[in-house]
């Protein structure tokens, strides 16, 4: 049994959240804490809770999320000066909800990966 988060509450639009982009696979939404004047993050609709737990079933849904980031980036006017999509998993990486997620980082120069 998968554990729903709060972003399964974002998907069915229980709670309120600012939606730039949803269809029957995925769900895009500005970040609560933006670490970068645009800080999105594009989720599956279906639950799989970290990197460790894609299958070859997901491939296309996952696939699905770089092709909804391109087009959130260019709806966003930040495609061409460029971003950064991040996915973390479990602790070091600081992951804090167990709902896969990409985040899509840009607005700014982002600096180096990782200080
Ligand atoms: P991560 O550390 O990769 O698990 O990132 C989780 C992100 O989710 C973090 O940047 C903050 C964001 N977040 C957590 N709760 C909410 C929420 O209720 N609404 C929105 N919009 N974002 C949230």
């Amino acid at each position: 049994m998968v554990q729903e988060t709060i972003f399964s509450r974002i998907i069915r639009r229980e709670i309120p959240s600012d939606i730039v982009y949803q269809d029957d696979f995925v769900t895009a939404f500005r970040d609560i804490s933006p670490q970068a004047p645009v800080h999105i993050l594009i989720i599956p609709n279906k639950i799989i809770p970290t990197v460790n737990d894609i299958s070859e079933h997901d491939e296309k849904i996952l696939g699905h999320l770089f092709t909804v980031a391109a087009k959130i980036a260019k709806q966003e006017g930040i495609d061409d000066s460029g971003y950064r999509l991040i996915m973390n998993c479990n602790k070091d990486a600081g992951q804090e909800v167990f709902h896969l997620h990409m985040h899509l980082l840009g607005g700014k120069n982002l600096g180096k990966l990782v200080e």
